[in-house]
């Protein structure tokens, strides 16, 4: 029984030390399996082709990544389970950008960016935190990590998720309508499904107050890239924040670019780091050898 190591070589080097360190028993290759039969879990972003034939007895494939939708979780062998990447650094990592990403939204960053550039020193009004209502789509880990990190700040908080929850200081929301009504900052944190693909749309943007903003740190193509700019265009939406796109990166040219009430960063927000994620993954095989469900393992049916 062994691991299958098919990501970055560099992280590949740290994660050798690891499992030389931490779990000396389970043979780890880098690259290449000596024996394919003998490869019990993979880590990767992407799954190989013919998995099924090229690794008979896999049974974990470990994300290197906190999205899993990179993979084609519906036709993966039915006997192979999906971990996610569950490290702390990401959710550390997501609190810094989703407080930085509402800062800028709030205290209309775009705009001072687009008039320090035409040489305008000319003030909007602030409005106070209290008086501008943040909504958090998506209430799993990086969700409520967000939520945490903005407490402090006065803004109303709330939150959108598929089951009910009960978050302290956060109004939690199953009805999607009376979440975006009362949303002035919406962050999208949401995982790439066929339920959230193009949901962030002209008719999501039509039921945010007039002059709402967005954070979209999920994935690319839960964004209608069009409808953002016609909304930003009519004033529906008076800045955006995006750090994924689709495609990644935009093409040359892509009016996303240049936009004045738009800032970009390159899917930055999170970057596991190979310590940690080694760790992860050791805890999932050694959880997995115990007859225990692995941490961050994934509801196939669900998709994340
Ligand atoms: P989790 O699985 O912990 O949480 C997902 C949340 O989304 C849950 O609250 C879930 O609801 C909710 N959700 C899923 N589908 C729906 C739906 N159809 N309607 C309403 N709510 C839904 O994921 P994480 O918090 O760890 O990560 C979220 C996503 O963030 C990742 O999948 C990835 O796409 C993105 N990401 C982006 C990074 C970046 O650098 N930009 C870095 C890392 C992740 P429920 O609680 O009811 O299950
Ligand atoms: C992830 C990401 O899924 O970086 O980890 O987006």
């Amino acid at each position: 029984m062994a691991v299958l190591y098919l990501s970055t070589p560099e992280r590949g080097a740290v994660f050798t030390l690891a499992f030389a360190e931490h779990l000396p028993e389970v043979p780890f290759w880098q690259g290449r399996a000596e024996d394919p039969a003998a490869v019990r879990y993979l880590v990767a972003w992407t799954a190989p082709e013919h998995l099924a034939e090229a690794y008979p007895n896999l049974r974990l494939i470990f994300s290197v990544g906190a999205g899993v939708d990179q993979l084609d979780l519906a036709g993966l062998p039915p006997s192979v389970r999906v971990v996610r990447m569950l490290e702390p650094g990401l959710a550390d990592q997501m609190r810094e950008y989703v407080t930085l990403g509402v800062l800028a939204l709030h205290r209309d960053f775009a705009l001072y960016l687009d008039r320090q550039r035409s040489h305008l020193w000319q003030a909007a009004a602030n409005r106070p935190s209290a008086e501008r209502r943040v909504g958090v789509m998506g209430l799993g880990t990086l969700g409520q990590a967000a939520l945490a990190a903005l407490a402090p700040f006065g803004f109303p908080l709330a939150g959108w998720s598929r089951s009910p929850k009960a978050i302290p200081g956060v109004e939690c929301f199953a009805d999607l309508d009376a979440f975006l009504a009362r949303t002035d900052i919406l962050v999208c944190l949401l995982p790439l499904t066929p339920e959230t693909t193009g949901l962030l749309d002209a008719g999501l943007f039509a039921r945010l107050p007039e002059g709402a903003r967005l954070l979209h740190a999920g994935r690319g193509r839960q964004l209608d890239h069009a409808a953002l700019l016609a909304a930003l265009d009519s004033g529906r939406l008076a800045a955006a924040m995006l750090d994924v796109t689709d495609p990644e990166p935009l093409p040359a040219g892509h009016p996303l670019w240049h936009h004045p009430r738009v800032i970009l960063t390159p899917h930055v927000a999170c970057q596991t780091r190979a310590e940690d994620a080694a760790a992860h993954v050791i805890a999932g095989v050694r959880a997995d050898l115990a007859g225990a469900p692995p941490p961050g393992l994934v509801d196939r049916e669900r998709g994340y």
